[in-house]
């Protein structure tokens, strides 16, 4: 699994596991096999969020385009890429070249995608980058002044009020007055879709989520660590509007992880944090990039109003 100098899983799970309740970030999910059940997810009959984002993007691409007028396009945690090639379509399509920049944390995933786009768009210029989007740090590659920087998915709603505001204030140095970001966010509906959206039927979701305590034991060398110890929950929580979830110890859990070289007990019963998906009202949503100095340009939304892709300029 891949690690930088700055995300590293013991750091994460020294900062997290101890704490209550204890925590870790949803970036250690996808590793080669996380990955795989991701990508089973965005095509279960209850996720929603990948078939409306890839809907409104079919639709508008052109336009999105038209009234960015970018020449580097760069992605942030691109993952394979898919939807983003509806926007390459777009941009290449008058004969335009175009540099784009896949960035993820996944080198495995990164270069088997930058290969495929790189074949199959002969105008446009791919050059992936392996870095951590959510650690502060070097400032973004590309020419100052003709930037898009596309976060896709929903992904936004990993991050709590406070660190999605540093993340958008730091975006925002990064870029250049007149520059664009697209951000695909997730919206608030109805209970019951949201949370049947992270509790499938066909249980992909659990192992997705279960499958963080193998990448632990794994990665930490861990003794008394087993999945099958450990339950998916999913819930709604109504006064941070957003989906969190949560693995609980179906019975006593006594862990020592060799490479931290410390113990882990979880009571049964007891829960640990392992990811949450805000989803927003457009309003608030607006609000928030106003503030870290992005002007909206436009929202667009599928015929449900389900998900929402905002185009905002840099202030
Ligand atoms: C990749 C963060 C957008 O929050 O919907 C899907 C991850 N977790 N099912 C989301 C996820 C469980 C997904 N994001």
């Amino acid at each position: 699994m891949t690690t930088t100098a700055q995300s590293h899983i013991a750091v994460d799970a020294e900062a997290g596991l101890w704490r209550t309740p204890p925590s870790l970030p949803p970036r250690w999910f996808y590793d080669d096999r996380g990955s795989r059940l991701f990508e089973e997810i965005t095509r279960l009959p209850e996720y929603y969020p990948t078939r409306r984002e890839t809907e409104i993007l079919q639709a508008h691409s052109s336009e999105i385009v038209q009234l960015t007028g970018a020449t580097t396009l760069l992605e942030l945690g691109a993952g394979t890429s898919v939807k983003t090639r509806l926007l390459l379509d777009a941009f290449t399509a008058g004969g335009r070249r175009i540099q784009f920049v896949p960035m993820d944390v996944s080198a495995t995933v990164l270069a088997e995608s930058a290969g495929i786009i790189g074949r199959a768009y002969p105008l446009v210029t791919v050059c992936p980058l392996v870095v951590d989007f959510t650690e502060p740090g070097a400032g973004l590659p590309g020419r100052p002044g003709e930037r898009l920087v596309v976060f896709l998915g929903g992904t936004i709603g990993n991050f709590d009020d406070r660190e999605r505001g540093e993340f958008l204030t730091r975006l925002r140095s990064g870029l250049a007055a007149g520059e664009h970001i697209l951000l695909g966010a997730d919206l608030v509906k109805a209970p019951s879709r949201l949370v049947a959206a992270y509790d499938d039927r066909a249980g992909v979701t659990a192992d997705f989520n279960r499958n963080l305590i193998e990448v632990l034991r794994s990665e930490l060398d861990a003794e008394g660590l087993y999945v099958d110890d450990f339950q998916h929950v999913v819930r709604w929580n109504p006064v941070d509007h957003r989906i969190e979830m949560w693995l609980r110890a179906r019975r006593d859990v006594a862990a020592r992880f060799r490479a931290l070289g410390r113990d882990w007990c979880l009571p049964a019963g007891a829960e640990m944090l392992t990811e949450i998906s805000v989803k927003f009202r457009l309003p608030e949503l607006h609000g928030e990039l106003q503030a870290c100095g992005f002007d909206p340009v436009q929202t667009w939304t599928d015929e449900s109003s389900d998900f929402s892709v905002t185009l905002a300029s840099v202030r």
